[in-house]
Formats: C-alpha cells, sequence, structure tokens
C-alpha cells in the first residue's frame, strides 16, 4: 500500500528479475530518459564489479493539481542467488513490481527460478502478489541468441501481466516497460487515493507527469 502522509503519497516500484538481467541498466536509462519535475540521482548501493550487493534506488516525483507531492523510489534487487534475503528487504511494501528477464535462451532456468522466487518472496514478506501491478519486461532483445519473441509470446499469454520487450543496453522500450507499470499502479490505486476526484490527476496526467512528457 502506499505511503501517504504530510500531502506526498509515495509509490515504491521494484526491479526484480535474474542476476545481470538488466535491472541496474533499466534505472540508469530511466535516469537519463526521464524529466519529471523531480529527478534525484541514481544512488548505488555496495556493487561489486557492476553487481548490486544491495540495491539501487531512484527517487523521481511530480506535484499533482490539488497539491498533493506524488513520490517514487525505484528500486533494483540484487539478483544473485546469493542474495536471497536483500531482496526480500527490498521487495518488501513494493507497490509494483518491473520482472526483468533475460532473453538469452541460456537463462531460460534462470528466469523461471526467479520469478518463482518473486512469487515466493511476496508471500514470506506478506505482498498480495495476485493485486500487486506487475509487468513483466523481456530484455537483451538485441542478442542473437534471444529467445523469439512469437515464442516468448505464446508461453506467457495465458497470463495477465503487460509483457514488453526491451534492449536497456540502448533504451529501447525502457520508458515504455516504466510507463506500462505507471498504468498498471493508476488502475490498482486511483480509486482508494481518489487520484482523479480529489488531485485532479487522470491516467494519462498521472503518467505524462511521472515521466516528464510534456
Ligand atoms: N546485450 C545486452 N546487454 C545488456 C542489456 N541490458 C543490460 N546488459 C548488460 O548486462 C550486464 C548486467 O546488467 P545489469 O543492469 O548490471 O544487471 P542487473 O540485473 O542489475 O544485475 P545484478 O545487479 O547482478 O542483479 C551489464 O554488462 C549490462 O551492460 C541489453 O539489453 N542487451
Ligand atoms: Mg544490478
Amino acid at each position: 500500500m502506499p505511503d501517504q502522509s504530510d500531502g506526498r503519497l509515495t509509490f515504491k516500484l521494484v526491479y526484480y528479475g535474474p542476476a545481470q538481467g538488466g535491472k541496474t541498466t533499466n534505472l540508469l536509462r530511466l535516469h537519463d530518459a526521464l524529466s519529471p519535475e523531480m529527478l534525484g540521482e541514481i544512488q548505488m548501493l555496495e556493487t561489486q564489479n557492476d553487481r548490486t550487493l544491495f540495491f539501487d534506488l531512484l527517487p523521481l516525483g511530480f506535484r499533482a493539481p490539488s497539491g498533493l507531492l506524488i513520490k517514487f523510489r525505484l528500486f533494483t534487487v540484487p539478483g544473485q542467488v546469493a542474495h536471497d534475503g536483500t531482496r526480500k528487504a527490498v521487495l518488501s511494501r513494493a507497490d509494483g513490481i518491473v520482472f526483468v528477464a533475460d532473453s538469452d535462451r541460456r537463462q531460460e532456468t534462470n528466469n523461471a527460478e526467479s520469478f518463482q522466487g518473486l512469487v515466493e518472496n511476496c508471500s514470506r514478506v506478506g505482498l498480495d502478489f495476485e493485486n500487486t501491478p506487475l509487468v513483466v519486461q523481456f530484455n537483451k532483445r538485441d542478442l542473437p541468441s534471444a529467445v523469439p519473441e512469437a515464442e516468448i509470446c505464446a508461453r506467457w499469454s495465458a497470463t495477465p501481466w503487460p509483457l514488453l520487450f526491451a534492449s536497456a543496453l540502448t533504451g529501447e522500450q525502457v520508458v515504455e516497460s516504466f510507463e506500462a507499470l505507471l498504468r498498471v499502479l493508476y488502475r490498482r490505486f486511483a480509486g482508494e487515493f481518489s487520484l482523479m476526484a480529489t488531485h485532479g490527476l487522470d491516467e494519462d496526467a498521472f503518467v505524462r507527469s511521472a515521466l516528464g512528457c510534456p
């Protein structure tokens, strides 16, 4: 549940997925591409040879017409298997999740294990997985060894989650993935927090303001 206090509403969003799938790269590209009213620096806590050991954090936000400050805190978890405790801590109290899968055929098992871990960790930290906004991004589309899009679509077509195909290295579909999450997030929480009636934000205004589009 987003935190509302002192005239601000804060959403915690988590990029989750297998080691080296491109979660940190997603945040770096978002930082370059977005221009919301408020955009902080990326904080990378403890990295070792480019691998996240704790988490990364990108804060951004904007003010709604009502004056309410809407903030987003984008986190990445460490994907390496050994850091499951940290993953749980970062996942705790998440309001939305981008699952970043690695399109490399050789990563299929790691993707599946990481997704299974996500479902289990949600339950361990008391998150209702079924009702948590989620989008699935298949990253590294540029790899020659990438599993074909049609095959991935066939496998995921029965699931309710938006599916995106990205190349975080070049930034392709990185903003679109975040936008897809923002839309699910709005639909999930707009009623509860009266975003339209009290704060003057419809879905498009919410998304445009978060991304910083004119
Ligand atoms: N070819 C290709 N490489 C990518 C892409 N996105 C990220 N990478 C590379 O994959 C490696 C891992 O990327 P990270 O963003 O650090 O991955 P991560 O998911 O944060 O990894 P952990 O922190 O260990 O969980 C880096 O060398 C990136 O440059 C992509 O779209 N295509
Ligand atoms: Mg990382």
